[in-house]
């Protein structure tokens, strides 16, 4: 029989992690059952993992859904139309916006490794309903660097490690977790070359650290000890770069008037480095010709996390390594991740972004808003709270909160404390379980679909991937959601757009000008620009690609917002037209394409403070750098292991792909153990463990591994999912880490947890 489903190989990516490598995938009855790496791809140019090979079971789990679903009262589920669905939550939105305004409801999620578009939509639902609060997964890692960040220069920054000479990796392990483009190839092409080098600061012996020639085992939870050490060497060996600070930065003075005071010998000491491989690592770091950094979770959900990201800033700061080929640069986004809900795709001509009224704290905890973001881990308290502020229903999208958020027995208590809470998700999750309402999105294959992570520089692509599965029967694409959700509400008619509907058929040019015109005369197409391109010029788009149509507004803001590196890759000419060529090149592109080719020296342009300078002094950090002084990691006898709740292994994917069967080796995510703690502990391995915290008990099988120092041990992240099999028995395999963890670990500044040291009791487990 002719199957059109098997001609031919299909452009896509893989939706594991931030990389989005482009893939070619062949379809067979609904499933994926080839997949390659696009080389026709402008950034991973077919690179690819070994994780990528398992992307049916994303596609085809059993958790699946394909009906909007009711709780009822029993904590079962009912089926029940699209109408009702989006009808009733309408109504019981509005009610509590009515009653207690539109900053009584917290909109948390939006997009997870591989999907944002729907984002972009969900834009327009957050404005139709007031909402002022927004949290998701940045807010439990990201936003400690994004506050650090602001402060010293105000752009986002990336390295360069494809060019640079020395690459330095803090608390990341790229071989396994990536992070840039074509990781493992980059890190062999840095290890087998004499003239380069790796410095690893990572408690573990990791894949990366065993490539590298430098690592720095610090103790867990010392980092802040550690790089204020290495600062320390630079400024008190003079192997500052003087004349490059004092050009392009201010606040050096105060900054080293600190880092000539700390005793190397001592902080050495405390965070267990040897102070000779910690001087000769630095000094490596500051003879060479450039150097890239990158911070990730080992120091960004730890103690001192805030001040580790200023801490590293210092290292590659001091040493002038921003702003030039094998650095750090500031990559230009198609879109700001960090402040997309007050940059909304309004076409650029629409005028003025629509206000938003900025909250700096969060209503009950007055905890830090960053990146627009109140912290992950105050959402328990500001909703299990007597205070007449605090949240009273939730809207969560493209994310599991119960699950991967601190406490999950806190955040399950409190999504069943709320007056109403949606979850939209292609699953039947852990948040799921707990909501008042589930929407059944169509899977990433299914429907037009895109993510915002392109952090390359000093050329950036973007994937618009195409649908290549027919979309469930009963699932919608966010965009269409949203949709109806705002025209429930009351919002958009098919009066705000008959005459954009027309312009569309037009041409981009019409449509433009159209839009321009209209926006400025209608008050609900400029504010609600997504959800009105969607339903307009999306109808005139190629079939299935309508959920693309936010991409036009964002291409027409992008063109303006950065003229220079639009330009560099062809989009320059009047905005509205090159605009217009970037969208249509977004379309006719399924590998991707190249928006912004950026000059090493436009970083200097996109730092945000006075002279463009960089600030090197920011005096909370100064304080806390004070402190540390006099102070130590806590250590707790009756926890006396510290484990770190959360390792990235060939078998995680935080939670996007649930089919247990997905696990080649076992199946269960095993506990790593040093051999001497085991052997003291009475165990060998295989052998079952009972961990207990002060939150919660788990019990993990164990593998003995000198990798890990004695004392510290850790478990992988995504793992102990309920899974539900087609035949409806449950499979949960490994431990759900966060029964294991409280929200009140967690940083002063940004409130980020402390995942990675997380103190816990272990005891053999006689038999399991
Ligand atoms: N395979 C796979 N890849 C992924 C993901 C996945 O689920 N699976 N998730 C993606 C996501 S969302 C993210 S945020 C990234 C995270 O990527 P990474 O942060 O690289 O991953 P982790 O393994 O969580 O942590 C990195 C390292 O921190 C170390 N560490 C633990 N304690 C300390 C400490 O006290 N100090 C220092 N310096 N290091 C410490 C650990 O030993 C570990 O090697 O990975 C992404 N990539
Ligand atoms: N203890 C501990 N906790 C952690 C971590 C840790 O290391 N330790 N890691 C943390 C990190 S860094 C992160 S980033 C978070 C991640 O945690 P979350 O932000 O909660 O993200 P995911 O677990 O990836 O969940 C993504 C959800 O999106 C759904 N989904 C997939 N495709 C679609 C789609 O097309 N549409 C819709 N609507 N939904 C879709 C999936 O089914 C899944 O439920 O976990 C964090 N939690
Ligand atoms: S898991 Fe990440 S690195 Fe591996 S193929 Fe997928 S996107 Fe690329
Ligand atoms: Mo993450």
């Amino acid at each position: 029989m002719h199957n059109t489903e098997t001609e031919g190989w299909k452009k896509s990516a893989c939706i594991i992690c931030a990389l989005n490598c482009g893939l070619e995938i062949k379809t067979e009855g609904g499933r994926i059952t080839k997949i390659k790496g696009d080389k026709a791809h402008p950034i991973s140019q077919g690179y690819i993992c070994e994780k990528s090979q398992r992307m049916d079971f994303y596609q085809n789990g059993a958790d699946r859904i394909d009906s909007p679903k009711r709780r009822k009262p029993d904590g079962t589920y009912e089926n029940i139309d699209w109408e009702t669905a989006i009808r009733e939550i309408a109504e019981k939105f509005s009610a509590i916006k009515n009653k207690y305004g539109g900053e009584s409801i917290l909109y948390y999620g939006g997009g997870s490794q591989g999907n944002h578009l729907g984002g972009t939509y969900a834009d327009s639902t957050i404005k139709a309903l007031g909402i002022q609060y927004r949290s998701n997964a940045l807010a439990q890692e990201k936003t400690g660097e994004a506050w650090v960040q602001g402060k010293m220069t105000g752009a986002p920054v990336h390295g360069d490690f494809e060019h640079c000479e020395v690459a330095v990796f803090l608390g990341k392990n790229p071989w396994q977790s990536h992070g840039f483009a074509r990781t493992r190839a980059v890190l062999r092409e840095i290890e087998s070359d004499p003239n380069r080098a790796m410095v690893v600061i990572d408690p573990r012996r990791t894949e990366t650290a065993k490539m590298a020639e430098f690592h720095l085992a610090v103790k867990p939870g010392t980092d802040a000890w550690c790089l204020s050490a290495m600062s320390a060497i630079l400024v008190q060996e003079g192997l500052v770069t003087s004349s490059w600070l004092a050009e392009h930065t201010t606040g050096y003075e105060a900054v080293a008037a600190v880092l000539r005071k700390i005793d190397i010998a001592h902080y050495a000491s405390v965070c267990g480095v040897d102070e000779a491989l910690l001087r000769s690592a630095t000094r490596r770091i500051a003879s060479a010709k450039s150097v890239s950094m990158i911070e990730d979770l080992g120091v960004q959900m730890n103690l001192h996390s805030t001040l580790n990201s200023y801490l590293n800033r210092l290292v590659w700061l001091l040493t002038g390594n921003y702003a030039k080929p094998g650095a750090n640069n500031a990559f230009v986004p198609l879109l700001n991740l960090s402040n997309s809900s007050r940059r909304a795709p309004q076409a650029a001509s629409a005028g003025k972004p629509i206000a938003v009224r900025k909250w700096t704290h969060s209503p009950v905890t007055g905890a830090k808003v960053i990146m627009g973001l109140i912290p992950c881990n105050v959402i328990p308290d500001e909703i299990l709270s007597a205070h007449p502020k605090r949240f009273r229903a939730m809207f969560i999208e493209s994310s599991n909160p119960v699950h991967s958020l601190a406490d999950s027995q806190r955040m399950r208590e409190s999504l069943r404390a709320l007056e109403c809470s949606v979850v939209i998700d292609v699953a039947m999750t852990e948040t799921a379980r707990q909501a008042d309402y589930v929407l059944p999105a169509s899977s990433q294959f299914e429907k037009a679909e895109a993510t915002f992570f392109n952090l390359e520089f000093p050329r950036n692509g973007f994937q618009l991937r195409h649908p290549h599965l027919a979309a469930r029967p009963g699932t919608l694409p966010e965009a269409e959601i949203h949709a109806r959700l705002v025209e429930a509400l009351g919002e958009l008619h098919s009066a705000n757009y008959i005459f954009l509907r027309f312009a569309a058929r037009l041409g981009y040019t019409a449509f433009g000008l159209a839009f321009a015109w209209k926006a400025m005369r209608d008050k609900q197409v400029a504010r609600y620009a997504p959800v009105v391109l969607y339903r307009t010029l999306g109808a005139s788009l190629p079939a299935q690609l309508a959920p693309a149509a936010s991409l036009w507004g964002i291409s027409q803001l992008y063109v303006r917002a950065q003229a220079a590196a639009a330009k560099g890759a062809g989009f320059g000419g009047p905005p509205l037209l090159g605009g217009n060529r970037l969208f249509k090149a977004i379309l006719q592109n399924p590998s991707g394409v190249i928006f912004a080719v950026s000059q090493y020296g436009d970083s200097w342009a996109a730092v945000k403070l006075p002279g463009q300078k960089i600030n090197l002094h920011i005096q909370e950090m100064l304080d806390e750098l004070a402190s540390i002084n006099s102070k130590l990691p806590p250590h707790r006898p009756d926890y006396p292991y510290i484990l770190s709740a959360g390792e990235r292994r060939p078998d995680t994917s935080n939670t996007s792909i649930r089919n247990p069967e997905w696990l080649k080796r076992g199946g269960f995510g095993v506990l790593r153990i040093h051999p001497q703690d085991a052997s003291a502990l009475g165990c060998a391995e295989g052998d079952w463990m009972q961990l207990r915290t002060p939150r919660g008990t788990a019990q993990a099988p164990i593998e003995l591994s000198d990798e890990l120092q004695p004392g510290h041990v850790s478990l992988p992240n995504g793992h102990g999912l309920d899974y539900h099999r087609a035949d409806g028995t449950l499979d949960r395999r490994g431990v759900s880490l966060n029964e294991l963890t409280n929200t009140e670990d967690r940083d002063p500044f940004a409130g980020t947890p402390w995942h990675k040291y997380v103190p816990v009791h272990l005891e053999r487990l006689a038999a399991v």
